[in-house]
């Protein structure tokens, strides 16, 4: 171990050879890596040893698996339906407004406003047929990442649902709240509102790493020759002895061990500022925008006192995630009146395909209807790029 890690990281080093069990080398490795000072010198040795604890959580998340498919089901298991939107909340204060906002889209949990939700709330938001399940959770405490207040549980369901809605209470310090949740998310490695670093990384049978750059960012970065053989030894710190690294652009030797660590998730957030009928809370609506909107692109100022709260919410949250609604129409006509919900640029060939897999092989051609256009009804092929609202009707052979 080099020298200019300071005598604190090294000693944490050897307690981390020292440890016993798996949780301990976490443990001690991470107090490592928070010790070594952050500069051009060290950011190999940040990088290789990052890379290495991605493999122990990876070790770690196995096991919990293995112990999880034995146990029994917890209330934090919630079985997903339709779009899950999640609303969440500092516990410096409670009472920021979730369990009102769950019951004024839902019509659930009215008995528990006004009292500590422990345990998740679940209701079903419905928008022109469209399913968003809203999930009231438990205010996060500080530590929650590393488990206090059931935080593990709270975490391990932000991870795996579509949009995560801060909500923040307008009539107390907004900074406080934004702090206390992005630093637990932070910790726990859910990245708020940006891409996923432009890379794959595929174990493969051969016998070495094969790095492709496949754009013209990819291929000119600075210091190329540097970084593709830091790249590679990251990549084998994180126990891959044959894969295929594919980069489509600019990218950091940080992002690249993101990618490697199965704990980093890219979640898409919103801000729902709460209580917007109390004192001085119109000027604090302002500077929270001020302070948030680059990282935040859509905050919207609530009060559910006053029923004031977007009535096209489902329209909102559908537009944020890039998401477009497309009506499929049978052969005599008739035109489902629940949208099937797609990716923005999607096809025609994308609809095929999601209705069943037979249609794409047995496709002919198919029937777009689409308001407003020059030509409303369009007979299109497998590749036409449909838009929101479009009305489709396809034809096989
Ligand atoms: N003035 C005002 N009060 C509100 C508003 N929304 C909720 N409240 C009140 O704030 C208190 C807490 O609301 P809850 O909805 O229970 O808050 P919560 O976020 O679920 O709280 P915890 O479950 O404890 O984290 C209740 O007394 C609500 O009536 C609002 O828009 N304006
Ligand atoms: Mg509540």
């Amino acid at each position: 171990m080099s020298s200019n890690i300071g005598p604190e990281a090294q000693a944490a080093y050897q307690k981390y050879l020292d440890a016993g069990s798996l949780d301990e080398k976490i443990k001690r490795l991470e107090e490592f890596l928070s010790l070594v000072p952050k500069h051009k010198a060290t950011e190999k040795i940040v990088a290789l040893n990052r890379s290495r604890l991605a493999k122990l959580k990876r070790q770690q998340e196995e096991h919990k698996q293995r112990l999880k498919s034995l146990g029994k089901k917890s209330p934090f298991s919630i079985k997903k339906e339709g779009i899950q939107v999640i609303l969440i909340s500092d516990y410096y204060n409670p009472g920021v407004g979730k369990s009102s906002i769950l019951n004024y889209l839902t019509g659930a949990a009215k008995k528990k406003i006004g009292k500590f939700t422990s345990i998740p709330e679940i209701g079903i938001y419905k928008f022109k047929k469209i399913k968003f399940q809203i999930v009231d959770m438990p205010s996060i405490m500080e530590g929650a990442s590393k488990g206090v207040g059931n935080g593990k549980e709270i975490l391990a369901q932000i991870r795996s649902s579509d949009l995560i809605c801060f909500c923040i209470d307008l009539s107390r310090n907004f900074e406080n709240q934004m702090n206390l949740i992005l630093t637990e998310l932070s910790n726990a490695d859910i990245k708020i509102n940006i891409p996923p670093p432009p890379i794959t990384i595929e174990k493969t049978g051969s016998n070495k790493i094969q790095i492709f750059y496949l754009s013209s960012e990819a291929q000119n970065m600075e210091n190329m020759e540097d970084l593709n053989e830091q790249i590679i030894e990251v990549v084998q710190e994180a126990g891959i002895r044959n894969g295929i690294v594919k980069i489509y652009g600019e990218i950091t030797l940080a992002q690249v061990v993101d990618a490697l660590t199965p704990s980093v998730v890219y979640k898409d957030g919103i801000i729902l500022a709460t209580k917007g009928d109390l004192p001085h809370t119109e000027t604090a609506y302002l500077n929270l925008k001020n302070h948030y909107s680059s990282q935040f692109p859509l905050i919207i100022g609530t009060s559910i006192k006053k029923n004031n709260f977007p009535n096209k919410f489902g329209e909102i949250i559908l537009e944020y995630l890039d998401k477009i609604k497309i009506y499929t129409m049978n052969i005599s006509g008739k035109v489902a009146e629940k949208p099937l919900i797609m990716d923005k640029g999607s096809t025609v060939k994308d609809v095929a395909f999601r209705i069943h897999k037979s249609f794409k092989e047995l496709f002919d051609y198919a029937v777009v209807i689409r308001e407003g256009a020059r030509q409303k009804k369009k007979r299109v092929g497998i590749d036409y790029k449909l838009k929101d609202n479009d009305i489709i009707e396809i034809h096989t052979v």
